[in-house]
């Protein structure tokens, strides 16, 4: 019996991608699939002449594959995970190894690998990003788990990885149990993130500045090979650029009711239950949100009237460097949302005990992801200056950047909500960044209306912190105790 170096369970399109990228890297590869005529398919199809292994049964699978077994596991994220995991527990030995290349939650992870520790399975959960594309010719891989399993999947894992320039593999040990799924978490947080201030941008230059499809897509080109250069800003000329058979711009025709598949909601809950502002992701979310609430919109632009002239004449007054200010309230935006996101990966170490390598993680996403970017070398280098940087706000090369883009930022801001366009994500990055950069805010008074109405008792200013008083608000003078 021919036996292989790991197997593969789950034949949709990221899986049957992975399998071709290992064994294009020399790896025998078993797959074994729930609904057999799909690993048929697959055998006569795409991985006809690589020498995968098909397999009928959880059983056959099991055992082709040589010791200590690999099982990486290519399903819908939830409970097909545990469902798949029940049928191998039986059939696996002890220190096999089962990892998770789905987009599962992260607590979900946690528990796994805690279960299967308990039953002897080194249990390894890993963000995959990149899509049919990346998982087929090198993705971002996020590994997180049990550490004792990651010198035994480290080769091929960062072996069908894509690469830095310098061939550093955009693959690397994340931290424990849940570590490595949360980051892949905020990965696709900062792409809703990423998605909406190039969205805002186009809606900006459009029905502000009612700039052609072409010039749009020259402006989107440009940018992508200055600060911005990134894959979204890449794809979003092409898509920009794209005319149907009659010469119309195809992006028109698109319903303006966005999706969504829940991992931005999962890391603005995460970031509430850990207590730290993921504001932009939060916006880019409900602008998803808002704009899936369709037939309600079209009933308000009639009853409300819409603010926006979609014929430019908004722009008229917005003079001619207003696309240099557009791209600078992208690039400060971007900035907030990435501080965000490192701050908020701080916050789940912490709570999780996991010792992450910010910079590192920077690198994971370099190549191979969505969210690819330039931009990330700058994150790395922070970390670099300063392992334990509280925020990328506070490092000198961000700190500069945000002051030369600030007026441009703020022009940008002010415009849109003079013409009735949408920003929420440049104007909630900006309130952020005001508010982050403040030393004192209004919350005194917060906490004064708290004390106010249910005694909750305030901190003073001229006394240490941990020191609790409460006033009587309702008489005069009232005693504070
Ligand atoms: P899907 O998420 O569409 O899952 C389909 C696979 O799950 C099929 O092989 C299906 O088997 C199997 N499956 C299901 Br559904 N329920 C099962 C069960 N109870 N027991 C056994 N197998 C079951 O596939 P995908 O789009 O390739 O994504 C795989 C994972 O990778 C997901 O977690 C996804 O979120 C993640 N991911 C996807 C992308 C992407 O671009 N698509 C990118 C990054 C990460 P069947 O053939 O018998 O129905």
């Amino acid at each position: 019996m021919r036996t292989a170096d790991i197997g593969l369970i789950g034949l949709a399109v990221m899986g049957q991608n992975l399998v071709l990228n290992m064994a294009d890297h020399g790896y025998t590869v078993a797959v074994y699939n729930r609904t057999t005529a799909r690993t048929t398919e697959f055998l006569d199809g795409p991985a006809r002449g690589t020498g995968v292994i098909g397999t009928e049964t959880i059983e056959e699978f099991v055992n082709c594959l040589t010791r200590p077994r690999r099982v990486m596991l290519m399903v819908k994220a939830g409970g097909p995970v545990d469902a798949i995991v029940n049928q191998l527990v039986p059939l696996l030995d002890e220190g096999d190894i089962i990892i998770d290349g789905g987009n599962s939650y992260f607590e979900d992870s946690i528990r796994r690998t805690m279960d299967l520790k308990e039953r002897g399975l080194r249990f390894i959960g890993a963000g995959i990003s990149g899509g049919e594309e990346g998982a087929r010719h090198g993705p971002s891989i996020m590994p997180g788990g049990d550490p004792g399993a990651w010198p035994h999947v480290k080769g091929i894992l960062q072996d069908i990885a894509a690469k830095v320039a310098d061939g550093t593999p955009c693959c690397d040990w994340v931290g424990p149990d849940g570590a490595g799924h949360y980051t892949k978490m905020v990965h696709n947080g900062i792409e809703y993130g990423d998605m909406q201030v190039i969205a805002e941008a186009y809606h900006l230059m459009k029905v502000g500045l009612g700039m052609s499809h072409a010039d749009m897509a020259a402006v989107f080109r440009r940018w992508g090979d200055g600060l911005l250069d990134s894959y979204l800003i890449d794809i979003t000329a092409d898509i920009l650029g794209h005319t149907d058979e009659q010469g119309d711009p195809t992006l028109e025709v698109i319903l303006d009711a966005a999706g969504q598949k829940g991992t931005g909601k999962w890391t603005v809950i995460s970031s509430l239950d850990l207590g730290y502002p993921m504001t932009l992701v939060a916006e880019a979310v409900y602008a998803r949100v808002v704009s899936a609430l369709l037939d309600q919109r079209i009933e308000a632009a009639g009853v409300l009237g819409s603010a926006v002239d979609e014929s430019g004449v908004a722009g008229q007054e917005w003079g001619d460097d207003f696309v240099d200010a557009i791209h600078d309230a992208l690039y400060a935006s971007k900035i907030v949302s990435y501080a965000q996101g490192f701050m908020l990966l701080g916050a789940a170490g912490g709570e999780y005990g996991w010792d992450l390598d910010y910079g590192r993680i920077a690198q994971l996403w370099r190549e191979g992801c969505i969210i690819r970017a330039a931009f990330l070398d700058d994150i790395t280098a922070a970390f670099a200056r300063r392992p334990d940087l509280p925020s990328l706000l506070l490092d000198g090369f961000f700190t500069d950047a945000l002051r030369k883009a600030d007026s441009g930022w703020r022009r940008v801001v002010t415009a849109a909500v003079g013409a009735g366009i949408p920003v929420p994500a440049y104007s909630s990055a900006l309130a952020f960044y005001d508010a982050y950069r403040s030393e004192r805010l209004p919350a005194n008074l917060i906490q004064a209306q708290r004390d106010y109405f249910g005694a909750h008792t305030y901190e003073r200013i001229d006394r240490p912190r941990g020191e609790f008083f409460h006033t009587d608000w309702t008489r005069p003078g009232g005693a504070a105790t």
